[in-house]
């Protein structure tokens, strides 16, 4: 088994990367459990043919434990000086017939002009290019992307220059299920898509720094600071 990394190496990793995967941060019969109460939460709050459904923390317990989960929030506070707020969480899946690849983007592009954030990609099915898994740009965190000129401010697959780098640039983060990619909202990322039409679902949770309430805040009531400032 690797020797874990330490706090020290994993900020500094992240900074440069904009980015972390971690093998095993969940048990292959958690990650079991989880996906039977992510068909839960789908049937029960997602819309119709959906394929991302957002607020499963808000409507169930297993993942509003898995959102403050010690191991999820210590990961975090590594790359997280200022403190950990758990902000929203979301399933995201592809299947048999939900092959889509998601194009390139920066999440940032959907809460411009809210401090910065911090997501945590969990794959529940082992996940590999085969079927969907997340794609990367190492260090393009660190670039200022701009909408497309004449684009549509706000659509977050709308960046200018988003194809500028090699394939060989890219980093296809193929895992096993209950690995986790930590990343930042200003990193390229897209995935794959589901060409062996295997189940590939995923929960993301976005993390903030605590902080007094901004507008875009005030849409997601399970919201709650695990690390405060200054801790
Ligand atoms: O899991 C995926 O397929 C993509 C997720 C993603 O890019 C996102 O939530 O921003």
């Amino acid at each position: 088994m690797p020797k874990a990394q330490s706090p020290e190496t994993l900020r500094a990793n992240y900074e440069r990367d904009g980015f972390l995967i971690v093998p095993n941060l969940l048990s292959g019969e958690e990650c079991a459990r989880l996906k039977e109460e992510a068909h839960r939460v789908l049937n029960e709050v997602g819309k119709p043919g959906t394929t991302v459904c957002l607020y499963a923390a808000l409507n169930n317990a297993a993942f509003r434990a898995l959102s403050e989960d010690p191991r999820v929030v210590g990961l975090l506070s590594a790359v997280m000086p200022g403190g950990v707020m758990f902000l929203n969480d979301k399933i995201v899946f592809k299947a048999a017939d939900r092959a889509f690849a998601t194009p390139w983007h920066i999440d940032y592009f959907y809460w411009k002009g809210t401090r910065p954030k911090v997501s945590v990609w969990i794959p529940l099915d082992d996940a590999a290019a085969e079927n969907g898994t997340l794609t990367v740009v190492p260090g393009s965190h660190l670039k200022e992307w701009k909408s497309k000129a004449g684009g549509v401010d706000g659509d977050f697959f709308n960046v200018a220059d988003s194809e500028e780098w090699k394939d060989t640039e890219v980093v296809t983060c193929a895992m096993e299920r209950g690995g986790a990619v930590v990343f930042s909202d200003r990193l390229m990322h897209g995935s794959t898509a589901n060409t062996a039409r295997k189940d590939r679902y995923v929960i993301i949770g976005t993390y903030q720094a605590p902080g007094a309430d901004e507008p875009f805040d005030l849409d997601f009531p399970a919201r709650k600071v695990l690390v405060p400032a200054g801790s």
